[in-house]
């Protein structure tokens, strides 16, 4: 008998643990010459109290919080393990969970084990009192949806665009593409390497962007947001660049929201973006794919990314295109966008009851321009979430403010179910989104060239 043989319990259903510890799905490869349930014990004792060898000074009390194996399944890897709640950190200073210690719990050690060849946590679920113990969302979309005066419940897509050229823009530069998008869109969010480089310091920016914003509102008549990169190694310098931020947005404060690059800068940047600042938080996740890529057999899913991030408090999500733009991803990712909206949600192996905690709203970026745009959503099924196009708004021949209107018609174009060549007839930033986007065009809407009118489709 293996000492681990106690970490294992196959007799046990979702039912059963669901309400007492935090359950986990993993796809689970043993190493060559290993035998899979020999080695899912071992991962399971690892998990939680156990080690290599017996040891001598476990007592009565500690073999009670066991992580067992209740689940395992060698013909496709499928392996289910519950964790007792007492396991897990709580803050000293007001009893919240931690994410930290989550994922130093489903995700940690045994990622390295050398008996386990493929490891990857696809999903979770957590029993409400646990739930309950994280944050969750403070500011929703439905300020934003407020901001923009639009119905708070279901508001529609915001046209959002992340700043490009990514790099490279002094601030003039800079505030005068947000401008020029502005005047079509909603919402400018700094892409992710924008922070505070020689060639456009924070202190010079930051008031352009609030002038340029201004502008376009009063030029428009209708409000505007900019979503700023806060994102910093430690928390006095996100606080100092916060401090800018509030400083530049004094007249416009409903205008302003912040920016984490949450996958990088990790838990405690987004965890104390969330708890300091009484704004809508976006939680941008370049670099997830090193942990969560769908050719990685190892780490966790971009689905299990989210939820957390959720947990967390991230007002809105980047979630990805679901295979329509240019990043990893597929349509069968679309339960990921689910899961941080709605109160209860299905994930791929566990139904979750969110108890009330507020929403996140997703957030579309990479790739997407106004001729893909319509196949996502009828993906998707609907358009309440933050649209981020950056080549897709600023690749528009015609520029920005063109790339911005081009993306609401194309929601418009969705929502009436429209055919896409009798709408481009007479909303041409839409239609000169076919000469901007030619080799999507070819592909989604081959004959395009001849359907639609002549002086629309050439330079
Ligand atoms: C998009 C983007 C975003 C990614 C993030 C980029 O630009 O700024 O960071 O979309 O991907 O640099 O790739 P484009 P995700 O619109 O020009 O692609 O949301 O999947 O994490």
């Amino acid at each position: 008998m293996d000492h681990a043989d106690r970490f294992i319990d196959l007799s046990l259903a979702d039912a059963d643990l669901a309400a007492s510890h935090v359950l986990a799905a993993y796809i689970l490869k043993p190493a060559d010459g290993y035998d899979f349930l020999k080695t899912v014990t071992h991962f399971a004792a690892e998990s939680g109290c156990g080690t290599q060898v017996p040891l001598a000074n476990e007592d009565a009390f500690s073999r009670t919080l066991d992580v067992i194996a209740y689940q395992a399944e060698a013909s496709n890897g499928l392996v289910k393990l519950a964790f007792p709640l007492a396991l897990f950190d709580f803050n000293m200073s007001d009893g919240k969970a931690s994410i930290t210690s989550f994922l130093n719990l489903l995700a940690g050690n045994t990622q390295g084990m050398a008996e386990i060849a493929d490891l990857k946590l696809h999903d979770f679920h957590l029993p409400e009192s646990y739930l309950k113990a994280f944050d969750g969302p403070q500011i929703t979309i439905a300020k934003h949806w407020t901001h923009l005066g639009r119905d708070e419940a279901a508001g529609g897509m915001i046209v959002g665009a992340i700043l490009k050229p990514k790099l490279g823009l002094r601030p003039k530069a800079l505030a005068d593409a947000a401008y020029k998008f502005w005047l079509g869109g909603d919402l400018v969010e700094n892409d992710q390497p924008q922070g505070n480089q020689s060639f456009a310091p924070l202190a010079d920016t930051l008031p352009l962007m609030a002038d340029a914003l201004k502008r376009a509102q009063d030029e428009t008549g209708a409000a505007k947001i900019f979503s700023v990169n806060i994102t910093a190694d430690d928390p006095t310098e996100m606080d100092m660049r916060t401090e800018a931020a509030l400083e530049a947005f004094k007249a416009t404060p409903n205008s302003l929201a912040f920016h984490i690059d949450a996958y990088i800068a990790g838990p405690m940047a987004l965890t104390y973006a969330c708890r300091t600042l009484p704004y809508f938080i976006s939680a941008h996740r370049a670099g997830h794919a090193a942990v969560t890529s769908q050719r990685s057999n190892r780490g966790y899913s971009a689905f299990v990314l989210t939820k957390i991030n959720r947990l967390m408090g991230a007002s809105g999500i980047h979630t990805g295109t679901m295979g329509f733009g240019r990043m990893e991803g597929n349509e069968a990712d679309r339960p990921i966008a689910c899961m941080i909206a709605q109160n209860v949600a299905q994930g791929p192996y566990f139904e979750q009851n969110w108890h009330g905690m507020k929403r996140s709203a997703a957030i579309v970026s990479g790739g997407i321009n106004a001729l893909r745009l319509p196949s996502f959503l009828q993906n998707l099924g609907h358009s309440n979430f933050i649209l981020a196009a950056g080549g897709g708004a600023f690749g528009h021949i015609d520029g920005p403010t063109a790339g911005a209107l081009s993306l609401r018609q194309a929601e418009a174009c969705w929502l009436a179910r429209a055919d896409p060549f009798d709408f481009a007839a007479d909303h041409p930033e839409f239609a000169r989104a076919f000469l901007s986007f030619e080799q999507d065009a070819d592909i989604i809407h081959p004959g395009w060239r001849t359907a639609l009118p002549h002086d629309i489709t050439n330079q």
